[in-house]
């Protein structure tokens, strides 16, 4: 029979689709997130990078703690840890220093990393944990039907702040930059192929790389981080842009500027493995 004549049948297409390119990083769950939410880009910019990676499943590792954000490793058919709300470093440094060979990527919200977890990010970053935290924020808990969270602008009006949000924000770029995070980037789910791409040079970096991502929750949040706002505020990082020097990423990161999209500040650095092989070695020496 002429080859296009033969019948096609759905599933076998679909089993065919699934385990090509960056689809088969995919597993059979579909995401349980609300049309339209950013987080719909992580499941593509993250299959794309490990795929444009050369990264085989069984070697990713993707850990996460508790929000919509964190529901990622049910949606990917990499190993996956879906931890406790705001422990998502002290286990992916855990997995990394059990097993070098891996690809640790930590994701979370912004509620998970910088209210409940905020006290772990500055170690993963000093230590220079050779992993990548992407974290989604979209200013709010989505998944506990949008609170207040660390990151929502003054003035946000939630179920916890029903006049105004009073609490100043936190600047998570500029405290991943003081925290000696090696690479610090920034990307934006509404420019997904860009993400994708920030996405690839962050699991590539060797050392412990952040990306913040600007990423709408379109259920609770209709005034603040939303595509239509976000579309017209975020703007590329300079050309001229130096990312080797700490004060001018600083400098980008100013909240009293609109948001920029690109990477920050890069740096080489020994990582967290690195140093302890070479104490170990050290020791060893002395006891002989
Ligand atoms: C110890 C603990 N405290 C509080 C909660 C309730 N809780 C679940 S998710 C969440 C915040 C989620 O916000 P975020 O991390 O920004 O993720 P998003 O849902 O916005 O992706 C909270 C407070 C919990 N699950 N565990
Ligand atoms: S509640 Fe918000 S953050 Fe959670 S899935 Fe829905 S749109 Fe996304
Ligand atoms: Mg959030």
């Amino acid at each position: 029979m002429d080859e296009h004549l033969k019948p096609v049948y759905l599933e076998e297409k679909l089993e065919e689709i699934r385990n090509v390119g960056h689809h088969s990083y995919r597993s059979i769950a579909l995401p349980t997130w609300c049309p339209g939410c950013g987080y719909f880009s992580m499941a593509e910019g993250l299959t794309f990078a490990l795929n444009q990676l050369g990264i085989e499943n069984k070697d990713a590792v993707v850990v996460s703690g508790i929000g919509c954000a964190s529901r990622f490793p049910f949606f990917v058919s990499t190993y996956g840890f879906h931890t406790l709300h705001g422990r998502t470093l002290p286990i992916a440094t855990g997995v990394k220093l059990a097993n070098d060979e891996l690809t640790v990527i930590a994701i979370g919200g912004d509620g998970d990393a910088f209210a409940i977890g905020g006290g772990h990010i500055p170690h993963a970053a000093r230590r220079n944990v050779n992993i990548t935290y992407l974290v989604f924020d979209n200013g709010i808990y989505g998944l506990t039907k949008g609170q207040t969270s660390p990151t929502s602008a003054l003035g946000f009006k939630t179920p916890t702040s029903p006049y105004e949000n009073e609490d100043e924000p936190l600047h998570p770029l500029m405290m991943l930059l003081s925290y000696r995070a090696s690479w610090v980037g920034q990307a934006y789910a509404g420019h997904p192929h860009h993400l994708a791409d920030m996405i690839t040079q962050a699991i590539e970096h060797k050392g412990f790389s952040y990306l913040h991502i600007l990423s709408p929750c379109v259920a609770f949040d209709k005034t603040n981080n939303t595509y239509a706002n976000l579309d017209v505020l975020v703007r590329d990082l300079p050309e001229n842009h130096d990312t080797s020097n700490l004060m001018e990423a600083m400098a980008q990161a100013n909240p009293d500027e609109n948001p920029a999209l690109g990477v920050f500040f890069k740096q080489q650095r020994p990582t967290l493995i690195d140093a302890q092989n070479a104490i170990s070695k050290r020791a060893q020496g002395m006891h002989k």
